[in-house]
């Protein structure tokens, strides 16, 4: 214990015969300085202001607020190697589909959307959507989202949903 002692006695006095008070005094002041201007850096915030943008997620084909989704429930095919429209490969649209009426902001018009099932793989698992505007219930089929429509596949496994335009809704 007292070999330790003595070192770092040895050691403080090597230490203090090497600094002055200024020099520390100085050291403090430029830490405290530098400390101060940290918050005056500039910081990109673009991320931040691109996922906040609600104009641009209604024209982002892989997020959920995407227009053509606004009755969507289900895995979005445009994050499971499909795209919005388009099943992924190795797997086959559902003939029988449910219907929404969806808003474009981008034409200020409303389209009807039919969403279909992708079936033929297991569930795809990324970007899980579910919105359920004007959805009915489950007794009006063609208006409910919470169904599996590859039950009437020959494949009937459920892997994603894709929303295709079918038409420009009357007024
Ligand atoms: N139509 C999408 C879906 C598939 C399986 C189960 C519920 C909903």
């Amino acid at each position: 214990m007292q070999a330790l002692d003595k070192l770092l006695e040895n050691a403080s006095r090597q230490l203090a015969r090497r600094t002055s008070r200024r020099g520390v005094l100085g050291m403090l002041g430029q830490l405290l300085v530098g400390a101060a201007l940290v918050p005056l850096l500039p910081i990109d915030r673009s991320g931040r202001a691109h996922a906040a943008s609600p104009q641009a997620a209604a024209q982002d084909p892989t997020r959920c607020e995407y227009w053509k989704y606004c009755a969507i429930d289900g895995y979005l095919c445009s994050c499971c190697g499909g795209s919005s429209h388009a099943c992924p490969p190795g797997t086959a649209p559902s003939p029988v589909t449910w219907v929404g009426t969806c808003h474009n902001p981008a034409d200020r018009r409303d389209y009807i959307v039919s969403y279909n099932d992708c079936c033929g793989k297991t569930s795809c698992g990324d970007c899980e959507c579910n919105r359920n505007e004007r959805e009915k219930p489950m007794y009006r089929p063609s208006r409910n989202n919470d169904l599996n429509w590859c039950m009437a596949n020959a494949e009937s496994n459920y892997h994603c949903t894709v929303s295709v335009i079918l038409d420009v809704a009357q007024k």
